[in-house]
């Protein structure tokens, strides 16, 4: 097996099943060298906990970068989840050119919104210079909230085809090469993801499960990118990881208790054996 090394930036939310507490654990069972380079820590992610706390890692980046160069490593992916600010996107930009191995996949979840609203924390400017890191990815994962705010269109719960495509459409003229659009709904009982890959369009359907859970869309992005980099075609790898997060929700959804996460780790077996198929 080919053995790549990538390098995810995103914080480590310390309890709460999210970004880098679930992109490490995924990457490395797709079997893949994972570098990490944590934005900030918080005690818990900010989605439904109150009073958490918030060390920001944004000082530390440059240094971290220059270390790396210094050293000639160099990454076969970068793949970017939730940043803290604008300055935090300058940075990770710099990365792409610094530390990129030739034919470096970028892969950017721009994880900012969801359900028509942003996170807590962000605002206008911060979705105007996410543009900017969105027009340099090979793979741009938004869910329609953030496609909506990075197309600069009115956000809508209920669209058609025309709607999504003409999302698609402007994401594709700011630059990004391909796009898999998440949580893409056209029928009640059903979602799918959308991907547009080397001039392609194509809709993987499945089964909508009742409730949203927390943490799924690092739980998809972290899948997606295991299974590219395992060789997968952009769309194989939208399949994969939607089957997966399917799973995860389907064994998480019976315990009310987990209202913060999803639970992933009973299932990444299930992951593991897709990506050897
Ligand atoms: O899952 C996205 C995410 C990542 N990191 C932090 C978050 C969120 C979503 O709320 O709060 C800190």
């Amino acid at each position: 097996m080919d053995y790549k090394r990538v390098l995810t930036v995103q914080d480590i939310s310390c309890v709460g099943q999210c970004s880098l507490t679930v992109a490490l654990p995924i990457l490395s069972a797709c079997g893949l060298e994972t570098c990490i380079l944590p934005s900030a820590v918080l005690s818990t992610h900010t989605g439904g906990f109150t009073g958490y706390t918030f060390r920001d890692l944004t000082e530390d980046m440059p240094a971290i970068e220059a270390h790396w160069v210094k050293e000639g490593l160099k990454f076969d992916a970068v793949y970017t989840g939730y940043l803290g600010s604008e300055k935090q996107i300058a940075y990770v930009k710099s990365m792409f050119r610094s530390l990129s191995a030739p034919g470096c996949l970028r892969v950017v979840d721009p994880a900012m919104a969801d359900n028509g609203k942003l996170y807590v924390g962000f605002d206008e400017a911060f979705v105007e210079s996410m543009k900017t890191l969105a027009s340099e990815a090979d793979y741009l994962l938004p869910n329609i909230t953030e496609a909506a705010l990075l197309a600069g269109e009115e956000y809508r719960e209920t669209y058609d085809e025309a709607y999504v495509d003409a999302l698609a459409a402007k994401l594709l003229r700011l630059g990004a090469k391909n796009l898999v659009l998440t949580g893409v709904s056209f029928r009640p009982e059903t979602t799918g993801v959308l991907v547009f890959e080397n001039g392609e369009r194509k809709y993987y359907e499945h089964k909508r499960l009742p409730k949203g859970c927390h943490g799924t869309g690092d739980v998809y992005a972290s899948a997606f990118v295991g299974a590219l980099l395992r060789g997968k075609s952009g769309c194989e790898a939208a399949a994969v990881a939607a089957d997966y997060t399917l799973r995860c929700i389907e064994v998480t959804r019976e315990d009310p208790e987990h209202w913060y996460g999803v639970k992933f780790e009973p299932v990444l077996g299930e992951l593991m054996k897709a990506l050897e198929e």
